[in-house]
Protein backbone atom coordinates (compact mmCIF):
# COMPACT_ATOMS: atom_id res chain seq x y z
CA UNK A 1 0.00 0.00 0.00
CA UNK A 2 1.19 3.67 -0.77
CA UNK A 3 1.77 5.98 1.54
CA UNK A 4 1.37 9.65 1.85
CA UNK A 5 2.62 12.16 4.70
CA UNK A 6 1.99 16.47 3.94
CA UNK A 7 4.78 18.91 4.78
CA UNK A 8 4.64 22.47 4.01
CA UNK A 9 4.69 23.38 1.00
CA UNK A 10 7.19 26.60 2.07
CA UNK A 11 8.60 25.30 5.10
CA UNK A 12 9.65 28.66 7.28
CA UNK A 13 12.42 27.16 7.79
CA UNK A 14 13.51 26.82 4.50
CA UNK A 15 14.77 23.88 4.01
CA UNK A 16 16.71 23.21 7.67
CA UNK A 17 14.45 20.20 8.58
CA UNK A 18 13.16 21.35 11.35
CA UNK A 19 9.36 20.94 10.87
CA UNK A 20 8.14 17.31 11.71
CA UNK A 21 7.88 16.04 8.72
CA UNK A 22 11.64 15.41 9.02
CA UNK A 23 11.30 12.94 11.50
CA UNK A 24 8.51 10.93 9.54
CA UNK A 25 10.76 10.99 6.31
CA UNK A 26 13.02 9.72 8.55
CA UNK A 27 11.17 6.80 10.19
CA UNK A 28 10.20 5.39 6.68
CA UNK A 29 13.60 5.94 5.59
CA UNK A 30 14.95 4.02 7.95
CA UNK A 31 13.03 0.72 7.67
CA UNK A 32 12.87 1.13 3.70
CA UNK A 33 9.25 2.22 2.75
CA UNK A 34 9.31 5.17 -0.20
CA UNK A 35 6.90 7.73 0.13
CA UNK A 36 4.99 10.60 -1.91
CA UNK A 37 4.63 14.26 -0.39
CA UNK A 38 1.72 15.63 -0.47
CA UNK A 39 3.13 19.53 -0.01
CA UNK A 40 0.11 22.08 1.49
CA UNK A 41 0.20 25.88 2.21
CA UNK A 42 -0.61 27.61 5.21
CA UNK A 43 -3.98 27.99 3.81
CA UNK A 44 -4.17 24.42 3.16
CA UNK A 45 -3.76 23.36 6.53
CA UNK A 46 -7.09 25.30 7.75
CA UNK A 47 -8.96 23.63 5.10
CA UNK A 48 -11.84 21.09 5.19
CA UNK A 49 -9.97 18.47 3.48
CA UNK A 50 -6.91 19.13 5.44
CA UNK A 51 -8.74 18.98 8.47
CA UNK A 52 -10.16 15.70 8.05
CA UNK A 53 -6.92 13.95 8.57
CA UNK A 54 -5.72 16.94 11.40
CA UNK A 55 -8.19 18.76 13.51
CA UNK A 56 -5.97 20.99 14.44
CA UNK A 57 -4.80 21.78 10.90
CA UNK A 58 -0.78 21.25 11.33
CA UNK A 59 1.83 18.56 9.24
CA UNK A 60 2.65 16.36 9.08
CA UNK A 61 -0.21 13.29 8.58
CA UNK A 62 0.30 9.86 7.10
CA UNK A 63 -1.77 8.23 5.24
CA UNK A 64 -1.58 4.51 4.00
CA UNK A 65 -4.92 3.02 2.72
CA UNK A 66 -7.70 3.56 4.76
CA UNK A 67 -5.65 4.70 7.33
CA UNK A 68 -4.93 8.25 8.42
CA UNK A 69 -2.76 9.44 11.38
CA UNK A 70 -1.62 12.89 12.67
CA UNK A 71 0.95 13.56 15.48
CA UNK A 72 4.38 12.94 14.71
CA UNK A 73 5.48 10.37 17.51
CA UNK A 74 1.97 7.91 16.75
CA UNK A 75 2.85 8.26 12.63
CA UNK A 76 6.82 7.15 13.75
CA UNK A 77 5.43 5.02 16.52
CA UNK A 78 3.12 3.28 13.69
CA UNK A 79 5.78 2.92 11.07
CA UNK A 80 7.74 1.10 13.84
CA UNK A 81 5.40 -1.57 14.45
CA UNK A 82 4.36 -2.34 11.13
CA UNK A 83 7.72 -2.42 9.30
CA UNK A 84 11.14 -3.69 10.85
CA UNK A 85 14.37 -1.67 11.77
CA UNK A 86 12.90 0.71 14.82
CA UNK A 87 11.50 -1.48 17.17
CA UNK A 88 13.85 -4.22 18.73
CA UNK A 89 12.65 -8.03 18.71
CA UNK A 90 13.14 -8.62 22.15
CA UNK A 91 9.50 -7.45 24.12
CA UNK A 92 11.88 -5.56 27.29
CA UNK A 93 14.00 -3.71 24.48
CA UNK A 94 11.03 -2.53 22.30
CA UNK A 95 9.08 -0.88 25.76
CA UNK A 96 12.19 1.24 26.67
CA UNK A 97 12.03 2.03 22.84
CA UNK A 98 8.98 3.11 23.46
CA UNK A 99 9.47 5.07 26.53
CA UNK A 100 12.20 7.03 24.84
CA UNK A 101 9.76 8.08 22.72
CA UNK A 102 7.50 9.41 25.07
CA UNK A 103 10.26 10.82 27.09
CA UNK A 104 11.39 12.86 24.12
CA UNK A 105 7.94 13.66 23.38
CA UNK A 106 6.75 14.40 26.27
CA UNK A 107 9.66 15.24 28.71
CA UNK A 108 12.37 17.19 27.02
CA UNK A 109 10.13 18.00 23.74
CA UNK A 110 8.12 20.78 25.55
CA UNK A 111 10.90 22.83 27.28
CA UNK A 112 12.88 23.23 23.91
CA UNK A 113 9.18 24.40 22.38
CA UNK A 114 9.37 27.48 24.77
CA UNK A 115 11.98 29.03 23.23
CA UNK A 116 9.94 29.32 20.00
CA UNK A 117 7.12 30.87 22.59
CA UNK A 118 9.59 33.12 24.65
CA UNK A 119 11.50 34.68 20.88
CA UNK A 120 8.51 34.78 18.93
CA UNK A 121 5.29 34.89 20.30
CA UNK A 122 6.03 37.27 23.76
CA UNK A 123 9.12 38.82 21.81
CA UNK A 124 8.00 42.27 21.91
CA UNK A 125 7.05 41.55 25.49
CA UNK A 126 9.09 43.89 28.47
CA UNK A 127 10.14 41.17 30.18
CA UNK A 128 11.02 39.10 27.35
CA UNK A 129 14.75 39.24 27.63
CA UNK A 130 14.04 38.30 31.36
CA UNK A 131 12.55 35.29 30.61
CA UNK A 132 14.80 33.51 27.61
CA UNK A 133 17.28 32.35 30.58
CA UNK A 134 14.92 30.98 32.79
CA UNK A 135 13.59 29.26 29.42
CA UNK A 136 17.60 28.11 28.51
CA UNK A 137 17.70 26.77 32.09
CA UNK A 138 14.34 24.98 32.25
CA UNK A 139 15.89 23.00 29.09
CA UNK A 140 19.78 22.69 30.88
CA UNK A 141 17.38 20.50 33.60
CA UNK A 142 16.45 18.13 31.22
CA UNK A 143 19.81 17.81 29.00
CA UNK A 144 21.90 17.27 32.04
CA UNK A 145 20.04 14.19 33.09
CA UNK A 146 19.81 12.76 29.53
CA UNK A 147 23.43 13.30 28.90
CA UNK A 148 24.03 11.77 32.09
CA UNK A 149 22.14 8.39 31.29
CA UNK A 150 23.59 8.56 27.71
CA UNK A 151 26.78 8.27 29.02
CA UNK A 152 29.45 7.36 26.25
CA UNK A 153 26.63 4.73 24.90
CA UNK A 154 26.20 5.72 21.67
CA UNK A 155 22.25 5.27 21.74
CA UNK A 156 20.37 5.48 24.77
CA UNK A 157 19.05 1.93 25.17
CA UNK A 158 21.52 -0.54 22.58
CA UNK A 159 20.76 -0.31 19.25
CA UNK A 160 19.50 2.17 17.35
CA UNK A 161 15.90 2.58 17.71
CA UNK A 162 12.55 5.10 17.34
CA UNK A 163 13.58 5.95 20.70
CA UNK A 164 16.56 7.25 19.45
CA UNK A 165 15.09 9.07 15.87
CA UNK A 166 12.51 10.68 18.03
CA UNK A 167 15.13 12.16 21.04
CA UNK A 168 17.59 13.29 18.33
CA UNK A 169 14.64 15.01 16.04
CA UNK A 170 13.67 16.82 19.30
CA UNK A 171 17.41 17.66 20.09
CA UNK A 172 18.20 19.22 16.70
CA UNK A 173 15.62 22.19 17.14
CA UNK A 174 18.27 23.04 20.17
CA UNK A 175 20.76 23.86 17.22
CA UNK A 176 20.71 27.21 16.53
CA UNK A 177 20.82 28.10 20.30
CA UNK A 178 23.94 26.56 21.18
CA UNK A 179 22.88 24.92 23.97
CA UNK A 180 23.33 21.74 22.77
CA UNK A 181 26.92 22.43 22.60
CA UNK A 182 27.33 22.92 26.39
CA UNK A 183 26.62 18.72 26.28
CA UNK A 184 29.06 16.93 24.41
CA UNK A 185 28.01 13.84 24.10
CA UNK A 186 24.79 14.78 23.49
CA UNK A 187 26.10 16.80 20.60
CA UNK A 188 27.38 13.91 19.36
CA UNK A 189 24.92 11.66 19.57
CA UNK A 190 22.82 13.86 17.57
CA UNK A 191 25.92 14.19 15.36
CA UNK A 192 25.58 10.48 15.36
CA UNK A 193 22.07 10.34 14.01
CA UNK A 194 22.04 12.58 11.66
CA UNK A 195 24.99 10.85 10.16
CA UNK A 196 22.59 7.70 9.36
CA UNK A 197 22.08 7.50 5.66
CA UNK A 198 18.74 7.25 6.11
CA UNK A 199 18.66 10.82 8.17
CA UNK A 200 20.83 11.97 5.00
CA UNK A 201 18.04 10.54 2.51
CA UNK A 202 15.31 12.22 4.58
CA UNK A 203 16.79 15.91 5.07
CA UNK A 204 18.15 15.52 1.66
CA UNK A 205 14.63 14.77 0.39
CA UNK A 206 12.89 17.91 2.48
CA UNK A 207 15.94 20.29 1.30
CA UNK A 208 14.89 19.52 -2.47
CA UNK A 209 11.27 20.11 -1.57
CA UNK A 210 12.01 23.74 0.27
CA UNK A 211 14.65 24.35 -2.74
CA UNK A 212 11.59 23.68 -5.14
CA UNK A 213 8.97 25.56 -3.66
CA UNK A 214 11.85 28.53 -3.50
CA UNK A 215 12.42 28.72 -7.01
CA UNK A 216 9.13 27.82 -8.96
CA UNK A 217 9.42 27.12 -12.20
CA UNK A 218 13.28 26.50 -11.96
N1 LIG B 1 2.37 17.52 18.09
C1 LIG B 1 2.32 17.65 16.65
C2 LIG B 1 3.19 16.59 16.00
O1 LIG B 1 4.15 16.15 16.64
O2 LIG B 1 2.89 16.16 14.86
C3 LIG B 1 2.77 19.06 16.30
C4 LIG B 1 2.70 19.32 14.81
C5 LIG B 1 3.18 20.72 14.48
O3 LIG B 1 3.57 21.51 15.35
N2 LIG B 1 3.17 21.02 13.19
C6 LIG B 1 3.62 22.32 12.72
C7 LIG B 1 2.51 22.95 11.90
O4 LIG B 1 1.85 22.31 11.13
C8 LIG B 1 4.85 22.13 11.84
S1 LIG B 1 6.20 21.42 12.73
N3 LIG B 1 2.36 24.27 12.05
C9 LIG B 1 1.41 25.02 11.29
C10 LIG B 1 0.25 25.45 12.10
O5 LIG B 1 0.13 25.06 13.27
O6 LIG B 1 -0.57 26.20 11.55
C11 LIG B 1 6.63 22.80 13.83
C12 LIG B 1 7.70 23.65 13.20
C13 LIG B 1 7.37 24.69 12.38
C14 LIG B 1 8.37 25.50 11.86
C15 LIG B 1 9.69 25.23 12.17
N4 LIG B 1 10.73 26.07 11.65
O7 LIG B 1 10.49 26.91 10.81
O8 LIG B 1 11.88 25.93 12.09
C16 LIG B 1 10.02 24.16 12.98
C17 LIG B 1 9.00 23.37 13.50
Amino acid sequence: MSITITAFEHSPDGGKGLARDTRVRWALEEVGQPYDVRPLSMQALKESTHLCRNPFGQIPTYEEGDLCLFESGAIVFHIAERYAGLFPSDADARARAIMWMFAALNSVEPSILEIVVARFAEGDKPWAHERLPLVFDRIRQRLRPLAVRLGDADWLDGEFSAGDLIMVSVLLRLRPSGILDEFPTLAAYVARGEARPAYQRAFAAQLAQATAAMSPGA
